[in-house]
C-alpha cells in the first residue's frame, strides 16, 4: 500500500528531487481496470497541483506551483501523471494512465522562458523543442480509453510529463553546446 491515501496531502518533501535514480527509470504501465490505490494516488497528484495554483493553499503548504505531475516525481513507478493548466479558453484538468503520443505535428514550439520542473530546485536555461501539436491517447481513470489533441502549452505541459514517465528529463532536450540553439531543418517558433 502506498502513503496516498485520498485526504493525503502532498507536500515538496514528498517529491523526488534529480539525481535520484527514480527519475530515470522507465515506470511500468497501470494495470486496467484502475486499483483504488492508483485511483486515489492520481486523485492525490491532481490536489497537489490544485493545491499548489491556488495562492493560499500554495502559501500555506508552501508548495511550488505546478502545471503537471507524474508518478514517479512521488516516488510510483506508474505510468500516469495528473495536469493541470489555462490554455487561454478553459481551464484543463488531466489524469491520463499509460498516455501514448499517437501521432504529432512536424512544427515544433518551445517556450521562450525555458522549462522548469518540481523535482529540478535549480534554473536550467535554454531552448527545450517540443511538437506544436500531439495527439495523446491513454486510459483515463474510470478506464475508458480516451484520446486527446493538444496543441500550445498544453502540448508542452503533456510532452513534459510523459518524458517524465519514459525518465527524460527538460534538460535532455537542450542542446549542450549551444542552448538558444534552434534544431536544424525544423520549423519551429516561439509559443509567445
Ligand atoms: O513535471 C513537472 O515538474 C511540472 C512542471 C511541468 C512543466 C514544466 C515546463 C513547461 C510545462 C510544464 C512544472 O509545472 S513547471 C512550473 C509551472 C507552474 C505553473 C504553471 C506553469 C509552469
Ligand atoms: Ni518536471
Amino acid at each position: 500500500m502506498n502513503k496516498f491515501h485520498p485526504d493525503y496531502i502532498i507536500k515538496m518533501k514528498d517529491i523526488v528531487k534529480e539525481g535520484s535514480e527514480i527519475l530515470r527509470k522507465k515506470t511500468e504501465e497501470v494495470k486496467v481496470p484502475v486499483s483504488n490505490e492508483d485511483k486515489n494516488a492520481l486523485l492525490c497528484m491532481l490536489q497537489y497541483l490544485k493545491n499548489s495554483q491556488d495562492p493560499d493553499l500554495s502559501k500555506k503548504y508552501n508548495l511550488r506551483p505546478g502545471s503537471g505531475l507524474s508518478a514517479n516525481q512521488i516516488g510510483l513507478y506508474k505510468r500516469m501523471f495528473a495536469a493541470l493548466f489555462e490554455d487561454g479558453q478553459k481551464d484543463n484538468e488531466y489524469m491520463l494512465i499509460n498516455p501514448k503520443i499517437i501521432s504529432h505535428s512536424l512544427n515544433m514550439i518551445y517556450l521562450p522562458q525555458g522549462e522548469g520542473c518540481l523535482s529540478v530546485d535549480r534554473e536550467v536555461t535554454g531552448i527545450v523543442p517540443r511538437y506544436a501539436r500531439i495527439k495523446v491517447k491513454a486510459f483515463d481513470i474510470t478506464g475508458k480509453e480516451v484520446i486527446h489533441n493538444f496543441r500550445g502549452y498544453g502540448s508542452i505541459v503533456m510532452q513534459h510529463e510523459i518524458d517524465h514517465l519514459n525518465g527524460i528529463m527538460f534538460y535532455d532536450r537542450i542542446n549542450t553546446e549551444n542552448p538558444y540553439k534552434l534544431p536544424d531543418n525544423v520549423d519551429i517558433r516561439s509559443l509567445y
